[in-house]
């Protein structure tokens, strides 16, 4: 079974991972360097069945780095609360009020300028995705802005016009703009590669939560390469993952004792229901995963 990658990376960086202080404090055990390769023919997907894995919402994630937003009120008004922790926290100092998450998220949803002001994660994958700063020299040591880079939809055009590129590559990582974003891009990578009438896709990954980060990030560029696919008239090809420091957080042993014991089970499928006109007209309800029985959820404290 597919799955049977995944547990077995679990386990052997629970067993053999080197113990290690992170920016967190939590600790974790670690790996350095590790891949896994699924196959994605026929609407098959790395979808996790030993825990249930909410698709949606990192679908819905996906389809909002895809408009370039990089405020999480679009997120909080569908109920995605995955970035929502930095901008509380980031509140909670600046003001001193012990406000809670649901209150946050509220006022985030209802108020457009408390949005604006309190809800920008900075420069995070939408703005490099789809309008990746350009500066010009405008003389005298002096640049001007230009028009924004969109990643996208050249990697779009590329892949249509000339699909023998070695370069069909999408990144996060903009050096010049770490500082300015919530979270420096976990998933920053991804090359693809055409050949044999399919797509191939693969994404780096420079830290990997494996317990609660992985399971979405291998939903969500899985889903962006069937995407890509669709929309360039291609078969999903082989998707490779690849990590760099791949941990597991010391405070999640119960859920890895759990997870170990359960038996993946099943092959869900994920259909596109239609073919919309281009990469960034997706919507939540083009989606739909059958087969898709998983196990029950595990609940599992989050490093922040
Ligand atoms: N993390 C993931 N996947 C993600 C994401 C975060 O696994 O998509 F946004 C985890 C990895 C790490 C932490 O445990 O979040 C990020 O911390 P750092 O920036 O110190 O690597």
């Amino acid at each position: 079974h597919y799955e049977d990658q995944y547990l077995g990376l679990m386990r052997r960086v629970w067993e053999h991972g080197s113990e290690r202080r992170d920016r967190t404090g939590v600790g974790t055990r670690s790996l350095f360097g590790e891949t896994m390769r699924f196959d994605l023919s026929g609407g098959a997907m790395p979808l996790i069945t030993t825990k249930r894995v909410y698709w949606k919402t990192a679908t819905r994630e996906l389809l909002w780095f895809l408009t370039g937003d990089t405020n999480i009120r679009p997120l909080v008004r569908q109920r995605v609360g995955i970035w929502t922790d930095w901008p509380l926290v980031k509140y909670r100092a600046a003001t001193g009020e012990e406000i809670g998450m649901e209150e946050f998220s509220n006022r985030i949803a209802e108020d457009e300028s408390f949005a604006a002001r309190w809800g920008e994660l900075g420069p995070v994958y939408g703005k490099q995705w789809v309008d990746w700063p350009v500066y010009l020299p405008a003389g005298d040591g002096l640049y001007r802005k230009g028009e924004g880079v969109n990643q996208v939809a050249q990697l779009v055009d590329s892949l249509a016009n000339n699909p023998g590129s070695r370069r069909h590559i999408l990144e996060g990582w903009n050096v010049a703009e770490l500082d300015s974003m919530a979270l420096p891009p976990c998933h920053k990578t991804y090359q693809f590669h055409v050949a044999d009438g399919k797509l191939n896709g693969l994404m780096f990954q420079r830290s990997c939560d494996i317990a609660l980060g992985l399971p979405f990030n291998l939903w969500s560029a899985a889903l962006l390469q069937v995407m890509l696919a669709q929309q360039v008239g291609l078969q999903p090809g082989e998707f490779t993952w690849m990590g760099g420091d791949v941990h597991l957080y010391l405070n999640h042993a119960d859920l890895v004792a759990e997870q170990l014991t359960r038996t993946p089970q099943g092959a869900p499928r994920l259909t596109i229901l239609r073919k919309p006109d281009s990469i960034f007209d997706y919507q939540i309800d083009d989606f739909a995963v059958e087969a898709y029985t998983p196990q029950a959820h595990i609940a599992a404290p989050v490093a922040v």
